[in-house]
């Protein structure tokens, strides 16, 4: 099976989609993300992560997921009875909406090189997750995973908590009890040991690297709850900056790829 997944441990959504495909037991190969223009935009939105499987192309971690389970049964990620299903999936997109907006925006502040961050916003992203550590801890009460058994639930939700952890918005080890349990069970895992693993690897080779730290793709849920929170302006002075990666328009990133496929070619003409 010749499986290529487009990755960069920076991202949550990468994160997830490698732990699931070891936990899958899944040969495959990684290409190492630096720079997404550097890549063929083989996603319209130049994001990771992205599945190559031969001539099939799968982005969107949520998609890539389903893929998988069609291509390969065994371990399953979603269950097939409908209502567990949707139960699974409500808690994967909690984590790719909600805790993905809270906790990447904060992380920018950490690898980027951005002005310092907007009053109010750390308050604000304790505030706003400690609801969602809230309805976390009531859910692992009494479940072992998030859904029973593990699932896509559970590869979505640990990278953002796992680095909420380490971004200075941990959850209460008191309220929370369960999801402090949880989180050692995944970190123990072999996939939760790999991901470990790969973030150290690249922060150790961090100077070595040559992503984009100058500009954000600050993404759609991410920049809404940055701009629900009262920081319009500030992001305003970003855009004017030329400080913001956009993921669509006339500036999209899948235009700047050097090699970019004849769509790209023929839009990127178009706009200029
Ligand atoms: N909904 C997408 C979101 C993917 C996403 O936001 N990827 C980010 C990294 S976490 C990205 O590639 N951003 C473009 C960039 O950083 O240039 C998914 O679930 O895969």
């Amino acid at each position: 099976m010749n499986l290529v997944l487009c990755y960069s441990p920076l991202s949550p959504f990468c994160r997830k989609v490698r732990m699931a495909m070891e936990f899958k037991g899944l040969p495959f190969s990684l290409v190492d993300t630096d720079r997404l223009e550097d890549l063929p935009a083989w996603n319209p939105r130049a994001e990771v992560p992205i599945l190559i499987h031969s001539e099939t192309v799968v982005c969107n971690s949520a998609d890539i997921l389903a893929y998988l389970d069609r291509l390969s049964p065994q371990a399953a990620l979603y269950p097939s009875d409908a209502a567990k299903f949707a139960d699974v999936r409500t808690w994967e997109r909690m984590a790719d909406t909600q805790l993905d907006a809270i906790v990447t925006t904060i992380g920018n502040w950490h690898f980027a090189d951005l002005p310092p961050m907007p009053d109010g916003l750390m308050q604000a992203a304790k505030r706003d997750l400690n609801t969602l550590y809230d309805r976390l801890q009531e859910r692992l009460f009494d479940h072992e995973y998030l859904c029973g058994d593990i699932s896509a639930a559970d590869f979505a939700a640990y990278p953002h908590v796992a680095s909420g952890a380490a971004l200075g918005l941990k959850f209460d080890a008191q309220r929370h009890p369960d999801i402090q349990r949880w989180l050692k069970v995944m970190r123990s895992r072999p996939e939760g040991a790999s991901d470990a693993q790969a973030a150290k690897d690249w922060w150790a080779n961090k100077d070595s690297k040559s992503v984009d730290t100058e500009r954000i793709n600050w993404g759609t849920f991410r920049l809404e709850w940055l701009l629900a929170n009262g920081h319009t302006d500030w992001f305003a002075g970003q855009v004017r900056l030329a400080k913001v990666l956009w993921s669509c328009g006339p500036n999209s990133n899948a235009l700047n790829s050097p090699i970019a496929p004849d769509w790209a070619i023929a839009a990127r003409n178009q706009s200029r």
